[in-house]
């Protein structure tokens, strides 16, 4: 069983990543796991905090020798900002004059839930952890799973397809070479497929960056390559459609998921929601119209292509700030500022992609089993040569 956790504040000593389950034998490139990691520092609209930060994943347990050895993964990222808050955040010693108190919360953000929840004061200690620094720490284990994937010819991508009002249109040619083409770029601006699309997407940060406002959008991560049968319709809880949803709307700012073409079949006749089924003798497999599943039906993963949509609010920090209420004096008051992105959808696309990549590697895991990378790829080969032969 692939089992993953992250600790950390986001302004704390470092962010934390530890990942049990991965079979041993796993080739380690390192260097695709710090360029997942820089690939999430970057995006139009980021804000001052990606300056300060070069992050770095460093291994502390479970790979030796450039490869896994079936024990934990422990990794560690440094956050540089840590210097400016070690007497804010000491362990031990009161804060005291360095205290930095978040006196009034951020309508959208888990100040306030938060604050009451775990019977704080002020919201400080709740920015921390709800921040989305968090999601270094899952692109770096996002990471760790798409090399499992790719020993299995798995491939997880992701583009941006809407920030505010700016959208790709829905009939652009997604292939999987322009996403690879995307993914292999050293610098992303909007981490759109269409140049000039991607322009509009510019001009819409532009603009809230102007008005100190902030914009969501939508990403898309698609995954190649899935064999039929990951995951199941014999249980709720097992079913990979929902393993999904959770894994992608877990990631912060994110309001809807969607898979496949969810959004819009709610609107179609069921004679036009759905991929009829057709034969190739000569190929000995079954074909499809379309894709409009996604590539999940019933839970299951159906071999086509998988589909998976992530819908961010605007982030909820504003340079503008909202109407709140101090803690203290129960006073209106404007919602704390500090500083903040004003657009994250390119950033939020590549920890997407690390969450599909967990969960696709969590299944592939269940069904599969192996200790080692040699016993998994048997047990896979096997189960495909029984598809083969259905
Ligand atoms: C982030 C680091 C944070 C924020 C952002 C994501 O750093 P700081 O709070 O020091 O500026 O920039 O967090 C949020 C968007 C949020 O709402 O909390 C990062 O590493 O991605």
């Amino acid at each position: 069983m692939l089992r993953f956790s992250t600790a950390g504040e986001s302004h704390g000593q470092a962010l934390l990543a530890l990942l049990s389950g991965l079979p041993a034998g796993i080739p380690l490139d390192a260097a695709f796991v710090q360029r997942q990691l820089r690939r999430r520092q970057q995006g139009y609209g980021r804000g001052g905090r990606m300056r300060i930060e070069k992050d770095t994943a460093e291994f502390l347990s479970g790979v030796r020798n450039g490869a896994t050895i079936g024990s934990p993964v422990a990794m560690q990222i440094a956050n540089h900002d840590w210097k400016n808050w070690e007497q804010t955040l000491a362990v031990e010693a009161p804060a005291g004059e360095a205290a930095r108190p978040v006196t009034s919360p951020r309508p959208g953000h888990a100040d306030l839930a938060g604050a009451i929840k775990f019977n704080f004061a002020e919201a400080r200690y709740v920015l921390e952890r709800a921040s989305a620094r968090e999601t270094a720490a899952r692109v770096a284990l996002g990471a760790l799973a798409q090399l499992l994937l790719r020993q299995l010819d798995i491939e997880v991508l992701s583009h941006v397809t809407a920030v505010g009002e700016a959208r790709l249109a829905p009939d652009f040619p997604v292939t999987r070479e322009g996403l690879r083409e995307l993914a292999a770029r050293d610098t992303i601006l909007l981490h759109c497929l269409d140049a000039a699309t991607e322009q509009q997407m510019k001009a819409a940060v532009d603009q809230v960056l102007r008005s100190g406002d902030t914009v969501g959008g939508v990403f898309e991560v698609r995954a190649y390559g899935l064999p039929i049968g990951l995951g199941t319709c014999a249980n709720w809880d097992e079913r990979l459609d929902g393993r999904l949803a959770q894994a992608v709307m877990s990631i912060q700012a994110v309001k809807a998921v969607e898979l496949g073409e969810g959004m819009t079949v709610a609107a179609a006749p069921g004679s036009q929601a759905q991929d009829p089924i057709g034969y190739d003798a000569a190929a000995h497999a079954f074909t499809r119209e379309g894709n409009h599943a996604g590539g999940l039906e019933g839970g299951i993963s159906n071999g086509q292509e998988l589909l998976v949509r992530g819908y961010l609010k605007p982030i909820s920090t504003l340079r503008r700030p909202l109407g709140s209420v101090d803690f203290a004096t129960r006073q209106p008051v404007k919602a704390a500022y500090e500083r903040s992105d004003v657009c994250v959808v390119p950033a939020a696309a590549v920890v997407g992609e690390a969450m599909v990549a967990l969960i696709l590697a969590q299944s592939v895991l269940e069904k599969f089993g192996g200790d080692s990378l040699v016993e998994l790829r048997r047990n896979y080969n096997q189960y495909q040569e029984q598809v083969r032969q259905f």
